[in-house]
């Protein structure tokens, strides 16, 4: 009877923790999911909080990426992307934080390390995935992906803050010709204003 009870508790146990897993996974792509990135980074903040460490987040969006679905079909688009992320996370240490931020965006979250580092990889990344065409439906296609680096500025900014200086770097990036990696200003858009 205790052998009975002790198997079912370990079997709960396993099926627990596949529920949690997938309650934490983009299906598509099999990166952590936005939710679960935003907890994870908000443990990080309070961390380097503590230690005094510092922490960049990156945000990558792959360029022109309809221009692949509306050219070999949503199909061929989907393999694409999900190639795209896997050697996104492969270029990653394992302790980096990959999430799918939402459709062809991803974010990456890198402990301990500063603004300039992370500019080195989200540029390292992206001569990666240039480099190397993607087989989706049969179809080579060449991805290339702009992004926006983003150092949080202890001991205060909020992770939404940090997030949003990362996007506007992004949107620069888009705008100043894509295929690039560029570092967000300092200070947030408020205090700019201020200034
Ligand atoms: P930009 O360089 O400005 O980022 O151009 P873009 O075409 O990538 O940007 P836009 O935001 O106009 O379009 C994003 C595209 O990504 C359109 C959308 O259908 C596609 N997309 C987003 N999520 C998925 C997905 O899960 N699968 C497929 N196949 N396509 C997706
Ligand atoms: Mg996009
Ligand atoms: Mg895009």
């Amino acid at each position: 009877m205790a052998g009975m009870v002790a198997q079912r508790t370990l079997e709960l146990t396993a099926a627990n923790r596949r529920l949690t897993e997938l309650a934490h996974t983009d299906p598509l792509t099999r990166l952590l999911n936005r939710r679960r990135f935003i907890e994870l980074a908000e443990i990080e903040r309070e961390r380097a909080r503590r230690m005094g460490h510092p922490f960049s987040v990156v945000l990558f969006d792959l360029d022109h990426f309809k221009a692949v679905n509306d050219t070999f079909g949503h199909h061929a688009g989907d393999q694409v992307l999900q190639a795209a992320c896997a050697m996104i996370r492969d270029c990653m240490r394992s302790i980096d934080v990959v999430a799918r931020y939402g459709g062809e965006e991803l974010v990456a979250l890198l402990p301990g390390t500063s603004a300039e580092p992370a500019l080195q990889l989200a540029e390292r990344v992206g001569a990666t995935l240039a480099a190397q065409p993607i087989v989706g439906d049969g179809h080579e296609v060449r991805i290339t992906t702009s992004a926006g680096v983003a150092e949080w500025l202890p001991s205060t900014e909020s992770l939404e803050s940090l997030l949003s200086r990362a996007d506007a770097a992004l949107y620069k990036a888009k705008a100043g010709g894509r295929n690039q990696a560029l570092l967000a200003e300092r200070c947030t858009a408020s205090e700019l204003e201020a200034s």
